[in-house]
């Protein structure tokens, strides 16, 4: 019975495929999707330790950055030298780049000559192996004519693990392949060429970029697919690179924009990693290789392997018997006798089988058709094991790209080169189709390098140089913001000029310096109900506060906004006035207290010149209010007249106050070391205590009236000859006033003229009071935004930005509001958003656009910030000198919703006046109400009087 099995066992056997034998013993390199994807799983957690600053060091996939921060946009153009030194076959070439023209794509045209490299020179000395690579560029230079006076610009391809600090600078890692001169490990290859090509003398050489050719071959293919953004190397050795975020590269400083990053997957195992899909053959392979335990994942992949892996295998089935009988030949227990390139012959479709008998015998080897069957299914399983391992290393690419960019479907194209993916028949298709299977949802076109990586290489370089020039060009536009300390000594110095020049009152001065009635700070005794009004910069705001003597945390208070629309900004006072009457109907209907007759104060957030605490004439309008028939009236008046003319409700308007006092007496309510308030919003303002004695408006009126003391009445008048200063504020030791500075008007007289930019000049000479507030049209929000877009409309049409369309959107004014200055410069935003922002504003821009966008906001907001800042440290020194002080401590209560929104320029401003004023110790407190309850206040002190 058992004799029946045998024969019937052994007879199957006979019959059995040849291709089964090989699948059973190579069933460890037979990788189905799920051990794929799992590889897939591995890999994404190496590239995260590799991209990882405290992990990155000991990561096996090396994660390199490459300083290459954007692929091709078609407006690269240049002539170069190249170098691609690293692959098969060592070239020199000369790539010409042609700028392409709108839909017109550019064109490049290349030269190039391949130069033998022995195995001594790769084996040799690195400087031996240089002075070659240079002699042969000397060479390529006299064949093909190109002149070796001219500096030539020249790119490198170099195809061995380096860590890049810049583009032209890299430190070699390791050799791989079959490369390993001595004396360049951890030193700068772009060095070694420089000094080699010293060497060599007789050319005026500029080597401007060194980059991987997975990063070249990314490029090439970029040239002409925009989604192309990945490089994959599958040659000698293989390797990927991928467009990464750049806040994930934490080993380069920035958190915008991309850069390739050259994963140097070839080394993925080298930790283990990998372990339980190592075979035999592998670690043979890995054994007698020039760098035993490193690149593991590439001795399983690429072409430098296979063949030596196919090899081990059939000399393994043999000496088992399983072929030839056994019979083994000294070919076969060669190492390298079998080359990838014999690999791929055996698996051509038509003469694969043909060639797979030539090749065994070849070796020496009397093959039998079932052998010949046998060994081409081993080159089949090996080079199948290859593009597996590819594919689930790609999908771990793709997988993270589509996460990066919050994707649920990602369309993109993978630029490829390398032998064997160029030669080896069946290897492109079985690729494309396991990462589309591991893939579904992603739209993965592949596109075959066909000239070898020195296009990309030159549009490295030609990239390098348009990002350099335009870096330049941008940075010399940006420069007249960028303010110096000496610059901003000298505004402080100006701002101070200017306090002193007002507080003097010898005729207009462009600071104003108008007083404000208001002597004291709160004192915490003010209680009773008040309606604040607060005209500011973008709407109008009805406020009841009701304060309880003593309790400064328990002021309860409710408020409406209303929004003032342009045309009632820019039409007739009566209708302004008519409709701020009406919106304080709408408010106390909505309080139910019509009938209530309250006390109000009136914020009015403009310049008005005061004689006493209840009237206000105002001087000028700003911040786009033109209202007619206004500008030298009394505005307490104008609303009360509106208000009569409504003739339903009364106010008993007690306080007019400019929303820099409001705030200020809002803070000093919290903090009784208030005594300045800023306004950073849509205007630019600041008041502060001044010495009574300081202000010759003040002092001059006083002398008159006091001058007219000599007679008895005189003394009758002060009690009510309307200066109605509060009484109790205002004794002989009341020493203070508070001061409306208006510093938004600084520069009115051309004391800022030495910073003020040509971009500013358009912006004044746009606005609706040309000449007038100069330094609030270099710091406040209502003009931020079109400094920027005129800044932005320069680039552009400089080519610098949006590819140079100056579209219609960018020359509309207003259109950049101050608010996306705050969104586009707050760090938490990636680019993407900034590009959503600008698409939003119908701006299509690129990643490098929205770089410089958003550098340009971060420019003039710096300078506003600062600006401020010197204006505050010329206000908190004057008043430290006022009282003769070595060192002052003082609370700037502020509002305004540049200072409070956006991301920087509080801090800056801070900054800033640290910096300015070093023997002042600045506390900014931000007042939550606005400034209506400091008008409420002032309305308290006002009454009690
Ligand atoms: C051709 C590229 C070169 C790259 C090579 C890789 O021009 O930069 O190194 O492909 O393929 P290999 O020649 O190693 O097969
Ligand atoms: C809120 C104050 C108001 C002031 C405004 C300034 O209550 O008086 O005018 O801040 O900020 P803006 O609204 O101009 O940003
Ligand atoms: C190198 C990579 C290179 C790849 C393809 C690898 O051995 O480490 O830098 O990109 O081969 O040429
Ligand atoms: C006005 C100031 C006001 C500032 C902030 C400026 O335009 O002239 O009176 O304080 O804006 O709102």
């Amino acid at each position: 019975m058992l004799a029946v099995h045998l024969i019937s066992f052994f007879f199957s056997k006979l019959q059995e495929d040849p291709t089964k034998k090989v699948d059973r013993f190579l069933h460890a390199m037979r990788l189905h999707d799920d051990q794929l994807i799992d590889i897939s799983a591995r890999f994404q957690a190496e590239m995260k330790k590799g991209l990882s600053a405290e992990s990155s060091a000991a990561a096996a996939v090396k994660m390199l950055p490459t300083h290459v921060r954007s692929t091709p946009d078609g407006s690269e153009k240049g002539q170069f030298l190249a170098l691609d030194l690293g692959g098969s076959k060592f070239k020199v070439l000369q790539v010409k780049v042609r700028e392409g023209m709108g839909v017109r794509k550019g064109g490049v045209e290349m030269e190039e000559k391949i130069y033998p490299i022995s195995k001594e020179l790769l084996n040799g000395r690195a400087p031996e192996l240089f002075d070659h690579v240079s002699k042969s560029l000397k060479d390529f230079l006299h064949v093909k004519n190109i002149s070796l006076e001219k500096k030539h610009p020249l790119a490198f391809t170099f195809s061995f693990p380096c860590e890049q600090t810049r583009l032209d600078k890299g430190l070699l890692l390791s050799w791989s392949k079959n490369c390993r001169a001595r004396g360049l490990q951890g030193k700068d290859v772009v060095q070694a060429l420089r000094e080699a090509i010293d060497r060599t003398g007789g050319m005026d050489i500029e080597v401007l970029a060194m980059v991987n050719d997975t990063v070249a071959t990314m490029m090439t293919c970029g040239f002409d697919d925009q989604y192309c953004d990945v490089g994959l190397i599958i040659g000698t050795g293989t390797n990927v690179c991928y467009m990464e975020e750049l806040r994930h590269v934490d080993l380069v400083e920035g958190d915008e924009g991309r850069m390739c990053v050259n994963t140097e997957w070839g080394g993925f195992g080298d930790d283990g990693a990998l372990n339980d899909y190592i075979t035999e053959f592998d670690q043979d392979v890995d054994a007698t290789s020039i760098n035993p335990g490193k690149q593991i994942f590439e001795k399983m992949v690429s072409g430098m392997y296979l063949g030596e892996l196919v090899r081990l295998v059939v000399l393994k089935m043999t000496k088992l018997g399983q072929l030839f009988d056994g019979l083994v030949s000294d070919a076969l227990m060669t190492k390298g006798k079998i080359t990838t390139a014999h690999v791929a012959a055996m698996e051509e479709y038509k003469n694969g089988l043909k060639n797979t008998r030539d090749i065994l015998v070849e070796l020496g080897l009397n093959p039998s058709q079932d052998d010949c069957i046998a060994v081409q299914h081993v080159s089949t399983i090996v080079s199948f094991r290859s593009s597996n391992l590819v594919a689930a290393g790609l999908a771990a690419i793709l997988t993270r790209i589509k996460q990066n960019r919050h994707l649920r479907a990602l369309r993109i194209t993978v630029g490829v080169d390398g032998t064997v993916y160029k030669t080896h028949p069946q290897y492109p298709k079985r690729l494309h189709k396991v990462v589309r299977r591991l893939l579904p949802e992603c739209q993965v076109r592949f596109v075959l390098s066909d000239s070898g990586s020195s296009k990309g290489a030159a549009l490295v370089t030609a990239v390098a140089q348009r990002l350099a020039s335009r870096k330049r060009q941008v940075d010399e536009t940006l420069a007249p913001f960028k303010l110096s300390q000496e610059q901003l000594q000298l505004v402080k110095a100006t701002m101070r000029a200017g306090l002193e020049a007002g507080l003097k009152n010898k005729g207009p001065s462009a600071v104003k310096m108008l007083p404000s009635y208001v002597y004291h700070t709160p004192d915490g005794t003010e209680h009773g109900k008040y309606l604040a009004l607060d005209l500011g910069g973008t709407n109008f705001r009805a406020m009841l506060v009701k304060f309880k003597k003593g309790l400064q945390n328990n002021t309860r208070l409710y408020h409406k906004i209303y929004t003032v629309p342009l045309e009632i900004m820019q039409g007739t006072g009566e209708e302004l006035f008519d409709h701020l009457a009406q919106y304080v109907s709408d408010f106390l209907d909505y309080m139910g207290m019509k009938k209530a007759h309250l006390p109000a104060g009136f914020t009015f957030s403009f310049p008005c010149e005061q004689t006493a605490i209840d009237t206000g004439i105002l001087v000028s309008w700003t911040k786009g209010f033109k209202a007619t028939d206004c500008e030298g009236h009394d505005v307490v008046n104008l609303l009360r007249e509106a208000i009569k003319r409504r003739n339903e409700y009364d106010l008993d308007i007690v306080a007019v106050v400019n929303d820099t006092v409001g705030t200020m007496m809002s803070c000093a309510y919290e903090d009784p070391q208030c005594e300045v308030g800023l306004i950073a919003g849509t205007g630019s303002n600041a008041c502060y205590m001044e010495e009574l004695k300081n202000i010759e408006k003040i002092r001059q009126k006083k002398q008159k009236t006091e001058g007219d003391e000599e007679t008895p009445e005189a003394v009758e008048d002060k009690q009510d000859d309307g200066s109605k200063g509060d009484k109790k504020a205002e004794t002989s030791e009341t020493s203070r006033m508070c001061i409306n500075t208006e510093w938004g008007g600084l520069g009115d007289d051309g004391s800022l003229d030495d910073i003020i930019t040509p971009f500013d000049a358009e912006v004044d000479h746009n606005s609706v009071n040309p000449g007038k507030q100069r330094f609030e049209k270099l710091t406040s929000g209502m003009y931020l935004g079109e400094i920027v877009r005129e800044v932005l409309l320069d680039l552009t049409r400089g080519g610098l930005l949006f590819r140079g369309r100056v579209t219609e959107t960018l020359k509309t004014p207003g259109i950049f509001q101050t608010k996306y200055l705050s969104q586009i410069e707050s760090d938490r935003l990636a680019l993407l958003q900034v590009r959503s922002i600008l698409q939003h504003l119908g701006l299509d821009s690129t990643c490098d656009d929205s770089i410089i966008v958003k550098e340009v906001c971060g420019a003039v907001s710096r300078r506003a910030a600062e600006l401020c800042g010197a204006g505050m440290a010329a206000v908190v020194d004057k008043i430290r000198e006022n009282r003769g002080l070595d060192h002052l401590n003082v609370t700037v209560g502020v509002d305004g919703a540049l200072y409070k929104l956006h991301p920087h320029f509080s801090g800056i401003l801070q900054e800033t006046t640290r910096v300015l004023a070093p023997q002042c110790n600045v506390t900014f407190l931000p007042s939550e109400e606005g400034s209506g309850k400091g008008a409420a206040l002032i309305t308290a002190v006002a009454r009690q009087k």
